[in-house]
């Protein structure tokens, strides 16, 4: 039996849930919210700095969204699996999931975090800069998904799961504007997903936690 650390509303633990739906595989879910204690212990021995998600399969423990759902294609196969086999279209995958994590969802959360600091801690420049820097990626997502249906260009896969809950999110942080409409096109594509509905839905009810303010859309 898989068990997954992590918290329905948190972008990264979308990222193995999408998989795990996408190949419809049973797993338990040990959320971390306050309100069970037990598991945000365990996940405190097992992540590096309690960061979240963690799988956990018999005796291993394995960190780090991209490769949960790397292990997934070994332990739980699907077809197709979620990083292509030939290692050229696997490179093009791992990047494109690299460059939604690093480049979208990791620069979104610069932006909600700053909301969730104390006034005094907050830095108008840090938010101009991080919104600055998610409309460069839109720009050049835009032009890299041009064509695609998928984001690294072949079936559903590994960067399509980084690429729903950084587009979700982000998208609600700085619009993605009209000049790319290629990129809300594959936004919708990815909300339409059954496995991306599935964890969107189960966030809902934690969606007071948006510090910004959820809007009424998605
Ligand atoms: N590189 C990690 C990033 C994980 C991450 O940033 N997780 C966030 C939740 S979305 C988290 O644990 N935040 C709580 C914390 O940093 O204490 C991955 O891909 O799994």
């Amino acid at each position: 039996m898989f068990e997954l650390y992590g918290h329905p509303f948190s972008s990264f633990t979308w990222k193995p849930l999408i998989a795990l739906h996408e190949r419809r595989v049973e797993f338990r879910f040990r959320n971390v919210d306050p309100g069970h204690p037990d598991n945000s212990a365990r996940l405190a021995e097992m992540a590096p700095i309690g960061q979240f998600p963690v799988l956990v399969h018999g005796e291993c423990e394995i960190c780090e969204s991209n490769v949960i759902i790397e292990y997934l294609d070994l332990h739980a196969p699907g077809d197709p699996p979620m990083v292509p086999p030939d290692p050229t279209d696997a490179l093009e995958a791992r990047m494109m999931a690299e460059i939604f994590d690093d480049y979208v969802n990791e620069v979104m959360q610069k932006v909600v975090n700053d909301a969730l600091a104390p006034e005094a801690e907050r830095s108008v420049r840090a938010v101009v800069q991080a919104k600055g820097q998610l409309l460069r990626s839109y720009g050049w997502l835009e032009k890299k998904l041009a064509g695609r249906e998928w984001g690294s260009g072949g079936d559903f896969g590994i960067a399509d799961c980084a690429a729903a809950p950084a587009l979700f999110y982000a998208d609600w942080v700085e619009a993605i504007p009209d000049s790319c409409p290629g990129l809300q096109a594959y936004r919708a594509r990815l909300l339409a997903r059954p496995s991306v509905v599935h964890v969107v839905d189960e966030a809902r009810p934690y969606r007071r936690y948006f510090p910004l303010g959820a809007p009424d859309r998605d």
